[in-house]
């Protein structure tokens, strides 16, 4: 296998989330968020952990930037605590958070490393879920008046803005299955809060554009789903066709259409006669967008009933609830092959599937993979290394799926390794590595990887290394 170059000015980059990273809860002003408040419900998180410290980047941010530097990395995604920025939700900003990440910017600026910033990575103000939360209209206004907030303070030194990370996850998640924050089960709210996320998005790229010099660059991260039905079978093939309405359609035919399919509409009529969608809505949400994020993990297989052969896969968290509305008659399946440790199977062609599809449906809007990686059971070897080469072929496979798109016509112009350091991972707390960098949660010290080495010789080169093209770590 010969070794490739990726295009010219490709973005080789890591994304975290303020909320997984920061810790300093309540410093500088900043007020709960509905995953402070989860947090600190007794039951919802492994272990009961809490992002009050997270790993601290609030106070290390200048190391994690050298790092980053050291990585050889020339873009970073990372999100903004709303709560931290405009802490009830509505008014005027806080200068003490907006400072925070204006410091940030400027040294990664002064690296020459790309910032991308995430406008909202599911950290809603508490104050605006007491009110109602996604389900109500009124928070995608608030959304668009941070937008205008945050364009305004930051607008002069960052050219890259993603409004919204996995609408899907807020919404299904967070309203349907209850695993994550505010932790609701009610498939009515699912699909009121999916539209009110779009619609949040459509006003969003509007207050950018206005606030933001010509030269900004705006789009989403979606984290659409590779659905795959378990067999030809006429009803295995409409419960992928239902799954594909409800994973991606809910969210692209609205974004990139103008279009709430009718199949949708008709799949949900008993949750919702959909009276929500205003007139206006749809040309609202329908905004010129110059990038779309892909967070890619793993395939969805799905049959239409319980009944099958091959076990049932729990890779929503395992809440009682399904996140899915109207959909108890369609069973999701383990995808055969090998596992993260999220129990995620591994399988790039799905990656490939959906970069091609959106480079065909979009009419050629630049692609980026946003989010892509996997949790390993990483462990410091006793010199103190952290060897994972199971994260080097898995960022290889689906590195090299990318360059597959690329040649087969898709204009895929960055990547995103998730994530930068181990984190908290939301529902399974500080018990899942999907760092590059390894992070002893007591201490807070960082050591990357093997896998940050072999990626950082895949962004120094511009060409995707063999998996044992890696520079070993050797200990100090
Ligand atoms: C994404 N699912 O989350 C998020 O954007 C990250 O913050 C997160 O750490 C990362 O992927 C790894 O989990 C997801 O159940 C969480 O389908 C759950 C699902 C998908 C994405």
């Amino acid at each position: 296998m010969s070794q490739s170059a990726f295009p010219a000015d490709f973005l080789f980059g890591s994304a975290t989330s303020a909320y997984q990273i920061e810790g300093a809860a309540a410093e500088d002003g900043r007020t709960p968020s509905i995953w402070d408040t989860f947090c600190h419900t007794p039951g919802k998180v492994l272990g009961g952990d809490t992002g009050d410290v997270a790993v601290d980047h609030y106070h290390r941010w200048r190391d994690d930037v050298e790092l980053m530097a050291d990585l050889n990395l020339n873009a970073y995604r990372f999100s903004i605590s709303w709560s931290r920025v405009q802490p009830t939700g509505r008014g005027p900003a806080v200068q003490r958070g907006l400072d925070f990440y204006r410091s940030l910017v400027d040294a990664l600026l002064e690296k020459g490393i790309t910032p991308w910033i995430t406008l909202y990575h599911w950290d809603l103000p508490q104050e605006l879920e007491d009110a109602g939360g996604w389900p109500e209209r009124a928070t995608a206004e608030r959304f668009a008046e941070y937008a205008s907030l945050v364009a305004d303070a930051l607008g002069d030194r960052v050219e890259r803005w993603t409004t919204l990370n996995e609408p899907w996850c807020s919404a299904y998640l967070g309203y349907g299955s209850g695993v994550h924050a505010p932790g609701r089960t009610d498939h009515t709210a699912v699909l009121r809060a999916a539209h009110h996320l779009n619609l949040a998005h459509g006003l969003g790229v509007q207050a950018l554009r206005a606030a933001l010099p010509g030269r900004a660059q705006i789009g989403i991260s979606l984290n659409p789903a590779a659905v795959r039905a378990l067999t030809d079978d006429p009803d295995d093939l409409n419960a992928k066709r239902r799954i594909d309405a409800l994973a991606n359609r809910i969210f692209d035919g609205p974004m990139l259409r103008g279009v709430y399919d009718e199949d949708l509409i008709q799949d949900t009529s008993r949750l919702t006669d959909w009276s929500f969608v205003k007139d206006g809505d749809l040309a609202n949400i329908q905004q010129p967008l110059d990038a779309l994020g892909i967070n890619y993990y793993t395939p969805t297989l799905v049959s239409a009933s319980a009944d099958r052969k091959l076990p049932r896969r729990d890779g929503h968290g395992g809440g009682e609830q399904s996140p899915w509305p109207a959909s108890e008659d369609i069973a999701f399946h383990q995808t055969p092959g090998e596992t993260t440790d999220m129990g995620w199977t591994i399988d790039p062609t799905g990656l490939h599937d959906l970069l091609m599809r959106y480079h065909r449906e979009t009419g050629g809007i630049p692609l980026y993979i946003t989010e892509n990686g996997m949790a390993c059971a990483d462990k410091p070897s006793p010199d103190g290394t952290v060897h994972d080469p199971e994260r080097i072929a898995y960022l290889h496979s689906h590195l090299q799926t990318v360059q597959r798109a690329i040649a087969d016509g898709a204009d895929v112009r960055g990547y995103f390794l998730w994530s930068l350091l181990d984190n908290f991972e939301w529902a399974y707390g500080y018990s899942k590595r999907f760092g590059a960098v390894y992070v002893d949660f007591e201490t807070q010290a960082r050591t990357p990887k093997s896998s940050a080495l072999w990626y950082a010789q895949v962004a120094r080169t511009g060409v995707l290394q063999e998996p044992d093209a890696v520079r070993e770590p050797v200990a100090d």
